[in-house]
């Protein structure tokens, strides 16, 4: 599928208090804005209009706009996010894809989805189940997808924050996948890169319009996709990683 379309949020000054499990210290707002400038430089080469929604400091991870919302050519679906703190974040959201799309639809309580956990492979999704998506907004999540003329199924993690922390469709029956995903069953018809646990980072990576983009500082991985044939974008992301942010979560892309 091409994309036409990406949104994003410029980081506040309020994102280096952003939640995080990683030991790497607090982000440099300054290098992040130079950082998000670049990825919105890089979308837009790959000739995708780039909606800039203004920071938000109510939300430290609002930058994150992937978890807040499911976006298909049939319509999209606002998720629920499982971090009570990044609830509020849809709000926003919403209001911006009113202009996109006449059919929006909700997760509703109890359940909770980031949309981080879900991937999608041609016409069929995969849902992770996380500590941030519970089996409630999965559910919701399958029904509604149904209803669109998707098929979706669950992949329960272990320890992974996201499906999408560990696993990237490449297209052409590729996918990318990092850490408890390698060699997982659901994913045994794929052809796969699998990728280092020291360079497990870039397995969340993105196909777009025919180019792969990846964080910058992964080069076993940036050969591995190289061998694709298809161009590689690498993008330096340090301070995002500090937020265990990865590429994709920073985009809402259709
Ligand atoms: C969070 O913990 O929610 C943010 N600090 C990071 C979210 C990353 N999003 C994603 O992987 N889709």
């Amino acid at each position: 599928m091409r994309f036409i379309l990406a949104i994003v949020r410029t980081p506040c000054p309020e994102m280096v208090d952003g939640l995080t499990t990683a030991d790497l210290g607090k982000p440099e707002y300054e290098k992040a804005l130079r950082q998000h400038a670049r990825y919105v430089q890089v979308l837009e080469n790959l000739d995708l209009e780039v909606v800039v929604l203004p920071p938000d400091k109510k939300f430290p991870d609002s930058i994150f706009v992937e978890d807040t919302a499911l976006l298909t050519p049939k319509g999209a679906v606002i998720t629920r996010p499982g971090a009570p703190s990044r609830r509020g974040e849809t709000a926003a959201i919403r209001k911006t894809l009113t202009t996109y799309f006449e059919n929006i639809r909700n997760i509703k309580a109890p359940g909770t989805v980031d949309a981080g956990d879900i991937m999608q492979v041609e016409s069929h999704f995969y849902i992770g189940l996380s500590e941030r998506t519970n089996h409630s907004g999965a559910q919701q999540m399958i029904k509604t997808l149904d209803e669109l003329g998707y098929s979706a199924s669950t992949i329960p993690l272990k320890s992974m924050l996201h499906l999408k922390s560990g696993a990237a469709y490449l297209g052409n029956n590729l996918l990318a996948v990092a850490g408890e995903l390698i060699d997982h069953p659901e994913f045994a018809h794929f052809e796969q890169i699998k990728i280092t646990a020291e360079e497990s980072y870039a397995a969340n990576c993105l196909s777009i319009n025919g180019s792969i983009l990846m964080p910058a500082g992964y080069s076993v991985t940036r050969a591995a996709f190289q061998k694709t044939g298809h161009p590689v974008i690498e993008i330096d992301l340090s301070e995002f990683r500090k937020l265990d942010g990865g590429l994709s979560c920073l985009s809402l892309r259709f």
